[in-house]
This record gives structure tokens, sequence and C-alpha cells, in this order.
């Protein structure tokens, strides 16, 4: 077993940069408490009857309901505005960004606990994570366009995984470091170091029910993906959680693509381009992989709202680049 731990681990980072203020050392550290004060509450959830379901009610207590989604988005707002260096979070559980520290240099963007209708099925759901510098002046008031960036100005990304065991991955642009949570102990232990998408090009993960309502060419590239090949090792196996982190995290270490395309009822797709796609975009890429709307690089993508819509299509440059083929032919 490896015993280098998160905290370890983030501090001899920082120390790659001599003077360094340890911000970004400080922002992990914030995420990495919060993480492990969600997990606990995710793995009981079961029990706490009071963090299923919806919110907006009261239990038999008369205390106000509070689904676990609402939950996480606070944990992790107090826990960036502790350490005092943001200046301002956009979540996906918030209509609004909010404001935090005007002299904080760091802007987040989070999908503080994607996948919640899981929840009650007892299946994993994670939180997604993304931090850029801002771009207004240190001491005024954030702005929409601190955080309107393109996903290539990150500087740091990653998710949380709330499995079989709790896991936090992320990226500041030299690679990518998995982590496994031990809750006897409470510490995060480094267990997937310099990750990498493998090279097979194993599964495909796209809600099926929706083929019919989506484009020709990824009517296509899905029947491409079944049919029988020896040779390029076809059918692909499909693999669908319904768990964006669950299935990204699963296609990261066997292989494979995650797709969710515009389809009619959604024509921008379904996923949010701060909060879900340019994290893992980011993710993808120090991992070797690739990340798509179907012809565009999801980088590269100037954002124009908070809650932005893209399709998507993540996961093994090959794999990527197929479906890019047979959009192109459309
Ligand atoms: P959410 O942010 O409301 O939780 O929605 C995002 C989730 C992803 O985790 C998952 O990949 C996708 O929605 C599943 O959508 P669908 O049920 O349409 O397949
Ligand atoms: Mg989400």
């Amino acid at each position: 077993m490896n015993f280098k731990t998160l905290g370890e681990f983030i501090i001899e980072k920082q120390q790659d940069f001599p003077g360094s203020s340890g911000d970004l050392s400080r922002i992990l550290s914030a995420i990495r408490l919060a993480s492990k004060i969600v997990s606990q509450q995710v793995n009981k959830a079961g029990l706490a009857r009071h963090i299923l379901g919806g919110a907006g009610t009261d239990n038999i207590q008369g205390e106000a309901q509070q689904k676990l989604d609402v939950y996480a988005d606070e944990r992790f707002i107090e826990a960036l505005n502790n350490r005092g260096n943001v200046c301002g979070i956009g979540s996906e559980e918030n209509d609004e960004f909010i404001e935090l520290n005007k002299e904080g240099k760091y802007i987040i963007l989070m999908d503080p606990l994607d996948g919640s209708s899981n929840i009650d099925v007892n299946v994993s759901v994670g939180t997604i994570f993304s931090v850029f510098k801002r771009v207004s002046e240190v001491g005024s008031s954030v702005v929409l366009k601190d955080f309107l960036q393109k996903g290539t100005e990150q500087v740091a990304a990653g998710y949380v995984l709330y499995g079989s065991s709790t896991m936090m991955v992320y990226t500041t642009g030299n690679g990518v470091n998995g982590f496994t949570y031990d809750p006897g102990i409470g510490v995060f232990f480094l267990s997937h170091p310099d990750m990498l998408f493998p090279n097979k090009n194993k599964i495909y993960s796209m809600n099926e029910g929706n083929l019919q309502r989506s484009s020709k060419g990824v009517q296509d590239y899905i029947n491409y993906c079944q049919e029988v090949d020896k040779k390029t090792n076809r059918p692909h196996t499909g693999r669908y959680i319904g768990s964006l982190v669950a299935d990204f995290h699963r296609n990261l270490i066997k292989g494979g693509i995650y797709i969710y395309p515009a389809t009619d009822k959604s024509p921008k797709g379904k996923l949010r381009l701060l909060y879900e796609c340019n994290p893992l975009a980011f993710l993808t890429e120090q991992a070797g992989g690739k990340a798509s709307d179907g012809r565009n690089r999801i980088m590269e993508i100037k954002p124009t709202e908070l809650h932005q819509r893209v399709p998507y299509f993540v996961g093994n440059t090959d794999m990527v680049e197929k479906a890019e083929e047979f959009i192109a032919k459309e």
C-alpha cells in the first residue's frame, strides 16, 4: 500500500512552485474537507430519512427537510468560504453565482452532488469541481465574466466519487491523480497515481432510451459500437449507470466513451458546460483522452451563460474521434 496522503501530496506539489501563495492548496484542502462530510452523509442516506427525497417540506420533528444535494452545496460553499481565497462560486444548485471574499483570487464552478436522483436507490453519486483565476480585479465584486471563461483557463479540476469507496480524482494540469478515502481514519490515500485512459476501446455509455431522439450521426455511431467485428474488438461493451461521475470514472479506468448527445427533447444536450463538462474535459485531456461536443473541443467553447448545456462526448481519444467522424457525415 502507498501511504502517501492527499494532504502530503498537495503540500509536495505546492513545493514544486517556490514562492506560491498556497491558495490553490488551501482550496483543494477545503474540497477534501467538504467531501469527507458529504461522504459521511451519503453513506447513511438510507437511514437518515430527512436527507432523502424532496426538499421544501418539514419532517416529523418540524425540522426543515433537506435534500442531500442542497446539503452538499452548503457544505462545499462553507468550506471554500472559510479559506478566504475564493471570490465567487457558481453552482448547479444556485440560479445565480455567489460572491464570497472580494480579496480572493479564485473562482469555483461546481456540481456539488451530481446524479443525486440516484441517492434514493443507493447508486453512486459524485461532486464535480473546476477552479479558475478571476479576470476582474482583486478587491472588486465578482462579475459574470469571471465565471464565463473557456475551459482552457482552468487551473484545477476534479471529482469526488461517493461509490463503494469514496475517491477524489483531480488535476492541476500536471497529470491526474486519484485518492481513496479510508473512513476509519478520515484520510485520503494516493491509490491511483498518474491516471491515463488505457489504450482499449472497450465501453460505450449512453442512455440508449434517447437513441431515436438523437441525430443520425449518433445513431450510426451506436450501431457501429454494437457491430460485430473481431479485428476492432467489437461490439463494445454497453454500460450506463446514469451517474456521470461513476460512468466517467469507470471509463477512465477501463477505457471507454461517455455520450450525452443533443436530443429532440434537449436540443443542447442535458449536461452543463461549466459544472460538469469542462472539469471532466480538463481531467480527460490530462489523462490522454478527448472531450468534444461532437464537433468542437469542449474546453474551447466560449460560455455565454452560467447554466449553459452542451452535447458531450468524452473518453478515449480514438472512440471520441470515431463518434465525431459519424457526426461529420450526417
Ligand atoms: P443532474 O446534474 O441533475 O444530477 O443530472 C446529471 C445526470 C448525470 O449524472 C447523468 O449522467 C445524467 O444526468 C443522466 O441523465 P439521463 O437520466 O437522462 O440518462
Ligand atoms: Mg449534474
